[in-house]
């Protein structure tokens, strides 16, 4: 009798080995839950990094490159004019050097602040690039019809996400 109730039972290493295994399966699944969920993380993250990009994308194709009334080919400093805040900004050369962690948060195409997103950074540069070479970067003051407008985005001031265009001054004015 004895002997069947041990036949019919699992004996102390069967049981731990079952234990074991267990707790195998609940680690692996615990790591693939967070595996999962960081990867959802960076992909949400992306997402915003280019939704806010593309704010500045769409506040500035509207705008003139630099201001029509001034010569292009001599101008020697890209940048707002003075007294000029980023509300009033009313050409491209004027967001080289923006930084919407001067503001508190990044801003929206129509000029909201989008406080939601305040963990994230907008920055932009506003560079003349060669006539020739668009990966060539050349003076302010140096003959070129090019600009090159770089928009970078950071998550907790760590870069996150890059993307730059290249806008032709000539055919606006
Ligand atoms: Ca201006
Ligand atoms: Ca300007």
């Amino acid at each position: 009798m004895q002997k069947a109730r041990y036949n019919n039972g699992f004996t102390l290493i069967e049981v731990l080995f079952g234990v074991i295994l267990v707790g195998i399966s609940i680690a692996c699944l615990v790591a693939t839950n967070i595996t999962s969920t960081r990867a959802n993380n960076i992909a949400m993250n992306l997402s915003t990094a280019e939704f806010l990009t593309e704010q500045i994308r769409e506040l500035t194709t509207l705008l003139p490159v630099v201001d029509p009334e001034i010569n292009w080919e001599t101008i020697v400093t890209l940048g707002p004019e003075s007294g000029e805040i980023w509300s009033d900004y009313d050409e491209v050369d004027d967001f080289d050097g923006f930084d919407s962690a001067n503001i508190s948060a990044p801003i929206s195409a129509d000029r909201k602040v989008l406080n939601d997103f305040s963990a994230f950074t907008q920055r932009v540069t506003v560079e003349k690039v060669s006539d020739v070479n668009f990966e060539q970067v050349v003076p302010d003051n140096y003959l070129s019809g090019f600009v090159r407008v770089t928009v970078e985005i950071l998550l907790n001031s760590e870069p996150l996400y890059s993307v730059n265009w290249i806008r032709t001054v000539r055919t606006q004015n």
